[in-house]
């Protein structure tokens, strides 16, 4: 375990929703001794020196005359970049840890595997007492497309490959760490997305990739295909994915994430027959390592030496 810097930084929580308040009661249970605040006066507070949030709304970084880092409590990091008054020299991390690619292979396999051996129909079936046997589909001849090849993606595509599947992966820009067949950037986009019969979005949120699953993007995915979005609400435009649904283009998606977080109760994907909405419970990092990793970062710091996860804020992760 990581010892906290011989004078620790005053730091800030904001407390925007329970996932980060149990991570402010572990850290707070950790590190005792650490000043942690969770409220900012009207005035400017030139003590404190870090962050630790999920969400950073505008008009608190000007208040933080001295604040050097600004530590994700998720897996990523845009809730902060958004701000647009985070001073480009204030370093940003974000939450990582070696089971966060595990539960999200779990996920992606469970939704995967849900409508790939018609669990919905088999629900339907025991709900009717009706004994039918349907054929079992053969996993070698469906191919899962895999937006998304980092420390999360690459354990996604490993486990859904020893399960049979054929997988292809698509990267923005880099396809070196690939374990699968890879495609690149927009010059690689319809070949990918054209034979992705499961279609995994774990992108980034960042500037380049809102909107990017748009209707002529998913239009490209062959008829009867399924979109598994696990990433970011922002990537995916949700009336497109429903109006290639309705048209029957696309069989369904499993969708955990949304424009809108919590998913208004008038939304229409709480009800539509062909969609499995859940409360962005995919994977998250475990408390524990994340508030290690946050205390480490901060002895980092102070010692003057590279921090764990730091994210590029050029690209945005
Ligand atoms: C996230 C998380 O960043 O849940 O989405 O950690």
């Amino acid at each position: 375990m990581s010892k906290l810097p011989a004078r620790p930084p005053k730091v800030l929580m904001l407390l925007t929703s329970d996932f980060v308040t149990a991570r402010y009661e572990a850290l707070r249970a950790r590190a005792p001794d650490l000043e942690i605040v969770t409220e900012l006066g009207p005035q400017a507070d030139p003590d404190i020196t870090a962050l630790f949030a999920f969400k950073l709304p505008a008009g608190i970084a000007p208040r933080l005359p001295n604040l050097q880092l600004a530590a994700s409590v998720g897996a990523g990091a845009d809730g902060l970049l958004a701000a647009p008054d985070l001073p480009a020299h204030v370093r940003v991390t974000r939450a990582v840890e070696p089971g966060l690619g595990l539960s999200m292979a779990q996920f992606v396999a469970l939704q995967v595997l849900r409508q790939f051996r018609s669990l919905p129909i088999m629900e339907r079936q025991h709900a009717a007492g009706e004994w039918k046997r349907l054929p079992v589909p053969d996993a070698r001849q469906v191919t899962v497309g895999i937006m998304g090849l980092g420390s999360i993606g690459g354990v996604v595509a490993d486990v859904v490959a020893a399960l049979g599947f054929k997988v292809i992966g698509w990267t923005r820009s880099d396809a070196r760490a690939a374990r699968v067949p890879v495609f690149v950037g927009e010059a690689g986009m319809a070949a990918f997305l054209g034979r992705s019969d499961f279609l995994v979005c774990l992108l980034p949120g960042t500037p380049q990739t809102a909107r990017l699953l748009d209707r002529s993007r998913l239009a490209m995915l062959p008829p009867g295909s399924f979109v598994i979005n696990v990433a970011r609400g922002g990537i995916l435009v949700e009336d497109d994915l429903l109006a290639l649904v309705n048209e029957g283009h696309l069989s369904g998606a499993a969708l955990d994430v949304f424009a809108t977080e919590p998913l208004p109760p008038d939304s229409p994907l709480w009800r539509h027959p062909r969609l499995l909405v859940t409360p962005h419970i995919a994977a998250q990092p475990s408390v524990g390592p994340v508030v290690e990793q946050f205390i480490e970062n901060l002895r980092r710091l102070a010692n003057g030496q590279p921090l764990l996860d730091e994210v590029d804020r050029l690209v945005g992760y």
